[in-house]
């Protein structure tokens, strides 16, 4: 575990021999449901995560089996106990956290915003259920790996009155098409593993015994890559979905490799050095 923080709701590790954190929500009791302080705890854990430029992949899993009936789960959403009237409420044990509101929360988009962000590489390692906003947190990280045995995946926004008009259903349809992606919500069937990565939106089902460590290879065979061209690669794929924010995001990045040119420098250096810029030995390519 990372000793920094004493998560209550999550697992955070950090790999020793795999630059790669794992992240594991650790209400399997619940099916991994979040309540506001699982979501507040994701958040830090994502933005510690982040910021380490050592690491170059994050594993967003579930911790199971339940205690209570031996069920997997990856996560089932929000936690249909703590939700009131407009969103989901710090209560009993989660009531004391520093960050608790008196108002609902809905934070778990900010945190699809950051998965999105995050110039990193996230997989969802899901060795059971993925349901409700569960799904919509699969549906947005990079790539999808699910056991074979557990996995199931299901959408019941429509059933609880919520809906995740956003990544959760429209980026979805980019996976899987909008009749797939409209069925998924709509009858809302349950499909394993396979059924998901025969639609697209699992990129491959493994024996449930071999699920870890294979997600330890996935991080290995990402962070073995230029972190560079991953960070471009990642930026770029969600660049036209994401519209003046996509391109933004991919537009700091490429200042970033801008800066990092002769050419800038001298902007800089001349700046500094009260003259005007010499830029006569930079090219124009073609
Ligand atoms: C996940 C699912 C399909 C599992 O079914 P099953 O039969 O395997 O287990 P069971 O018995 O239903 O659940 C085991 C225990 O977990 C709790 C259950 O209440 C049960 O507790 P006990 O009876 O043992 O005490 N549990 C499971 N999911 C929970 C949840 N989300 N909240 C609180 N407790 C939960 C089945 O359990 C299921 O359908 N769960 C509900 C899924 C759901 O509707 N999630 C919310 C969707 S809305 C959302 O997530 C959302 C959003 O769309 C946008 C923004 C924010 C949130």
């Amino acid at each position: 575990p990372v000793d920094a923080f004493d998560f209550r709701d999550i697992t955070y590790h950090c790999g020793t021999d795999t630059p790669a954190v794992r992240i594991a929500f650790d209400r399997p009791e619940k099916r991994n449901a979040f309540r506001p302080g699982t979501v507040d705890e994701l958040s830090t854990a994502l933005d510690h995560a982040k910021r380490q430029s050592d690491i170059g992949c994050v594993l967003l899993t579930g911790n199971g089996p339940s205690p209570k009936d031996g069920g997997w789960a990856f996560c089932s959403g929000g936690d249909q106990s703590v939700r009131g009237d407009d969103g989901y409420e710090y209560r009993d044990d989660d009531a004391d956290r520093e960050d608790a509101a008196e108002a609902g929360r809905l934070h778990i988009l900010e945190v699809q915003r950051q998965i999105r962000h995050i110039p990193k590489p996230v997989v969802a390692v899901v060795p059971g259920w993925a349901v409700g906003g569960g799904h919509s947190l699969h549906v947005i990280c990079d790539l999808t790996l699910a056991s074979a045995d557990h996995a199931k995946f299901l959408q019941t926004d429509p059933d609880v009155a919520s809906f995740d008009a956003g990544f959760g259903s429209a980026y979805l349809a980019r996976q899987v098409g909008q009749k797939k992606a409209r069925e998924i919500f709509f009858l809302g069937k349950t499909y394993d593993a396979d059924e998901a990565a025969d639609m697209g939106m699992v990129n491959e089902a493994v024996p449930h015994d071999e699920l870890e460590e294979t997600a330890i290879e996935w991080a290995d065979r990402i962070t073995s890559k230029s972190p560079m061209a991953i960070r471009m690669l990642k930026y770029g794929f969600n660049a036209a979905d994401d519209g003046m924010v996509g391109q933004q995001v991919f537009a700091g990045e490429a200042t970033r490799l801008g800066y990092m040119t002769d050419e800038a420098k001298e902007g800089r250096d001349a700046f500094n050095e009260g003259r005007d810029p010499e830029f006569d030995d930079y090219d124009w390519h073609y």
